[in-house]
């Protein structure tokens, strides 16, 4: 897939807007398979300037349609879009739920979107970083706006906090169980809150109610979350959510926070590539360096307790190289 040393001939594929050699580069990246790093590596300078919208929410709150509603509009003003529908890891997902869940059009004769759902096979921490790179990869193919969406329980918005520089988080009317959620992180991450379905009786409380959640605070950019209120059904409200996610992103652009975004965000990627290397590199020392296999003996023997055993390994082994 790359070339000696140059820039990898998929890489230039994919700027050329080539779909297959997209798809196929997407595939390997969701395999692990390693022929994509240096792809994504060549495409790296080429990133970072596009909004990247999570969509996160509980199950069945009504992301995917919302998704295929926004890109409707997108479409309608001749924006290209590329979005990423990271599947639910909740065990609820293989029931009735997902039975009903909106798939998202396939839209095959149009080149200016493109789909793509991620099994969330494997730890979050991993989805997550996979998802980034197809991120990238759509960035970088030359889309507009890039989509992500996730079911926003556990570590699945950790994906959307690693990735989106605009975050909506979508609820129901009639909040009960969400403001739980709420309260449990994902509050913070909310640049935007959509109240889907309303449609359906409550919704106008519900907005009230998070209008008055939103205006306790502010993210940590000092934004004031935004509270909308949509429908796809009917439909109404895409162009209300659409207008509130470029208000934050131009928010981001005249008061800088979109770099300090990027700076947290990358910060956080580069110890966790460094975090992953480490910890492969001392599972595998402990194993087989005989040294630190007799460290690890005295450990199971409670002679040595974990904690002093991480301390010596990082005195010795890192903090002296
Ligand atoms: N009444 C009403 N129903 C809606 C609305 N939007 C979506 N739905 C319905 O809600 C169900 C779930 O919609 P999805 O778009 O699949 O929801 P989702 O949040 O993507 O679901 P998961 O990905 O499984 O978490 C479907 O039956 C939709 O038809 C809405 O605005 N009003
Ligand atoms: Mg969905």
């Amino acid at each position: 897939m790359s070339g000696p040393a140059g820039f990898p001939p998929a890489a230039r594929a994919i700027q050329k807007g080539d779909r297959r050699a997209l798809a196929r580069t997407i595939t390997a990246v969701e395999n692990g398979d390693p022929a994509a790093v240096p792809v994504v590596r060549a495409l790296y300078p080429a990133t970072g300037r596009i909004p990247m919208v999570g969509l996160t929410g509980p199950l069945g709150v009504g992301k995917s349609s919302l998704l295929n509603a926004l890109v409707g509009l997108l479409r309608g003003q001749g924006k290209t879009v590329g979005a990423i529908a990271v599947d639910p890891s909740s065990p609820f997902s293989g029931g009735s739920v997902l039975g009903d869940r909106i798939r998202l059009e396939r839209r095959a004769d149009d080149d200016g979107v493109f789909f793509r759902s991620m099994a969330s096979r494997g730890e979050a921490g991993g989805v997550a970083a996979s998802t980034r790179e197809v991120a990238r990869l759509l960035e970088a193919a030359g889309f507009d706006v890039v989509f992500v969406e996730t079911v926003g329980s556990g570590q699945a918005d950790v994906a959307i906090r690693e990735i989106a520089t605009t975050s909506v988080v979508v609820l129901v009317p009639h909040l009960g169980d969400e403001v739980q959620t709420l309260k449990a992180g994902l509050f913070e991450i909310a640049d935007v809150f959509d109240v889907n379905k309303s449609d359906l009786p409550g919704a106008e409380l519900a907005a009230r109610d998070l209008t008055e959640l939103a205006n306790m605070g502010t993210t940590r950019d000092n934004w004031n979350s935004r509270v909308v209120r949509t429908s796809t059904t009917t439909p109404s409200g895409i162009p209300e959510l659409w207008e509130a996610i470029t208000a934050h992103e131009r928010f981001l652009d005249e008061t800088g926070a979109r770099v300090a975004g990027e700076r947290r965000r990358l910060a956080a990627e580069i110890a966790g590539r460094l975090r992953d290397r480490v910890g492969r590199d001392v599972t595998d020392r402990l194993e087989r360096d005989t040294e630190l296999r007799r460290l690890l003996d005295q450990v199971v023997g409670r002679k040595v307790d974990p904690w002093s055993a991480a301390d010596r390994l990082y005195r010795d082994w890192y903090r002296a190289r």
